[in-house]
């Protein structure tokens, strides 16, 4: 039973680390969507027409199976595979392996899948017979090359909506904009703006296709947005409402979205990381105006190979120096981008692991803690110095979102990261200074509610450390959140019944995830993700009491996801 649970588990923790969440039972199934729905938004943005490239040696397709293929292929097997076929969480699919295999068995392995993590595409009634055939052909040609998006693509999609002379100089309304949650409505391609104090919702701004990350500028007037079609949405918060100014795409398919917060740089620059192209964009800060567009591709930090098609991950704004600090998840470097002279960018390259995916700060903003998932380790930058400062061991698929930090009564200042692979909650040591004895090892493993989980969370005024499950495939657990007394960890945790209180437990496939504090450190907010036509929620709970606070339920909160407060956010505080 337990042998079934980890690779269970194992699979979720492959899935989750690709694009391509998808099978058959609840244990694998993608939260808050349902089956076919999430398989299609789930995924990528399906491109157009393509360039046939055909092998001498591979069999016969039509141009219609060839182009139905192609855009199956991008829009459900990319994200694992890799657009271009290299390899990515699975395995390498170019025409010299696929051709020894031959159609019969690779028309098996699309059909029924494999215990390995890939999705059973036939059996689950995702893929006709034939789309399958076709696929299994079309698999033993050479893979067509989706198109580039470069300046001129970029400028053609920018559209300043207000510019910044007919914008106000100040704020037009009366809420506190610093305790504003800009709120991920994930499957409806829009975000919700929240305010704090009252609860109530101020604004939703549409914005791109299933909407992925908001980060809010340094003085914490405008929050960018990004949907996972790599469209961003810039959106001033002075306004009443909160409304959009400026979009712009940088390219077919992205996560990431930060700005600059080094003094003397506030407010003036952003930059979006792609999955495809792979490649990050700099832009001015209030217009979203592309400045300056850099690929990524390049060798692996192992093998030293030539890597096509790596993806950017996650993306910090250093407070040392004018820099981005940027995850390149394939090749398992990380960039350190000086972005004080962008016509002649200097750009350091420092060796961690494959494959980099999220991270955050340590609590004096030196070190960036990030994760490489399929490596199993934590790399710490030295943002001051610009080096690697270790690379650490951890469990499975470790997956901190921005981490959490606290004082451990033992061990001084540490970092937490869960995992998707388990249930350990681990704590790094971050002071190498007055604690060096500690720095950059494990130096404690909290027991979770199990495998699954995204995200931790604590606040500077709290002594509690939130852990959600999101993933697990144990109904009860998903819909739950751990929380641990810093001050007494040898306890272990507190379950609280997130979606049950948000009375949703009982409907579809409802999933607590991602902790996040207001401004004041005194509540949690969690979202109750739902799918798309089932109620949703947001709970909010009282730090101190461990109880539940207030519910927000409303028509307009479809697929709530991630949650970011603007002070916490701005100043990384978490
Ligand atoms: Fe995320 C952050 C990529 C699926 C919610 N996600 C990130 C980051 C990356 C990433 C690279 C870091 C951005 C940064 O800090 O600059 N996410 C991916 C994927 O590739 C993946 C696995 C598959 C996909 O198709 O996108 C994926 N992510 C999800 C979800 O399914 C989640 C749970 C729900 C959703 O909204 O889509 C989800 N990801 C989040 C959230 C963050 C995030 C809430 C920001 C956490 C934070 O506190 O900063």
């Amino acid at each position: 039973m337990k042998t079934l649970l980890n690779a269970t588990l194992a699979i979720i923790g492959l899935l989750f680390t690709s694009i391509a969440f998808s099978a058959t039972d609840d244990a694998v199934d993608h939260p808050g969507t349902e089956g076919a729905e999430l398989r299609y938004k789930g995924a990528p943005i399906p491109m157009d027409e393509v360039a046939m490239r055909l092998s001498p040696d591979g069999p016969e397709i039509t141009a219609a199976e060839y182009q139905q293929s192609s855009r199956l292929f991008f829009e459900r097997c990319a994200g694992c595979h890799g657009v271009l076929r290299k390899g990515a969480t699975g395995k390498s699919l170019t025409p010299d392996i696929t051709q020894t295999r031959g159609t019969e068995y690779l028309k098996v392995l699309i059909g029924f899948g494999t215990p390995a993590g890939m999705p059973n595409w036939g059996t689950s009634g995702d893929m006709s017979a034939e789309e399958i055939d076709a696929m299994a052909r079309f698999l033993q040609h050479e893979p067509p090359m989706p198109p580039e998006f470069g300046m001129k693509e970029m400028m053609a999609s920018w559209n300043q909506i207000v510019v910044p002379a007919d914008r106000p100089s100040k704020k037009q309304h009366k809420y506190d904009t610093d305790n504003f949650f800009a709120v991920t409505l994930r499957d409806a391609g829009q975000v919700a703006i929240i305010d704090g104090d009252s609860k109530k919702i101020v604004s939703i701004v549409d914005t791109g296709y299933a909407v992925h990350i908001s980060r809010p500028s340094d003085s914490g007037r405008y929050v960018y947005t990004i949907g996972r079609d790599a469209k961003i949405a810039l959106i001033d918060l002075f306004m009443n409402p909160p409304s959009k100014v400026a979009e712009i795409k940088i390219g077919m398919e992205a996560r990431s979205v930060e700005t600059s917060k080094y003094p003397g740089y506030e407010d003036k620059l952003a930059i979006a990381g792609a999955y495809w192209p792979p490649q990050y964009v700099l832009m001015e800060g209030d217009t979203l105006e592309p400045k300056k567009i850099v690929s990524t591709r390049g060798m692996t930090v192992d093998t030293q190979e030539y890597h096509p098609e790596p993806r950017v991950a996650a993306i910090v704004a250093s407070h040392e120096h004018p820099e981005f600090i940027i995850n390149v998840k394939e090749t398992g470097k990380v960039l350190l981008v000086n972005y004080s002279n962008i016509d002649a960018l200097s750009v350091a390259t420092l060796e961690a692991a494959r494959y980099l995916h999220d991270g955050g700060w340590d609590s004096t903003h030196r070190y960036f803690l990030t994760a490489a998932n399929k490596s199993n380790k934590i790399a710490v930058i030295d943002s001051k110095d610009r080096n690697m400062e270790a690379l650490i061991d951890v469990t499975e698929i470790p997956h901190p979102g921005r981490g959490a930090n606290f004082i451990d009564p033992t061990y001084g200042p540490v970092w937490v990261t869960s995992a998707l692979g388990n249930a350990n909650v681990t704590a790094i040591g971050t002071d190498p200074e007055k604690h060096p004895n500690s720095a950059w090892k494990v130096v404690r493993t909290l027991k979770g509610m199990g495998g699954g989980s995204l995200f931790v969370k604590t606040h500077p005024k709290s002594s509690n450390l939130w852990v959600d499950v999101t993933l697990n495939p144990d109904k009860k657990v998903s819909q739950s959140v751990a929380v641990f007394d810093i001050n007494n960890m040898d306890k272990g945790y507190e379950s609280l019944p997130i979606a049950q209180w948000a009375g949703v437990a009982d409907q579809g496939a409802a999933r607590v995830v991602q902790p996040e504090y207001n401004k004041q450190g005194n509540e949690v907010w969690f979202s109750v993700w739902n799918a798309v036509d089932k109620t949703s929620a947001l709970v909010i709970v009282d730090d101190k009491t461990r109880k539940l606070k207030k519910v927000i339920k409303d028509k307009r909160l479809k697929t709530p996801t991630g949650k970011f407060n603007i002070y916490n956010t701005r100043k990384d505080v978490y």
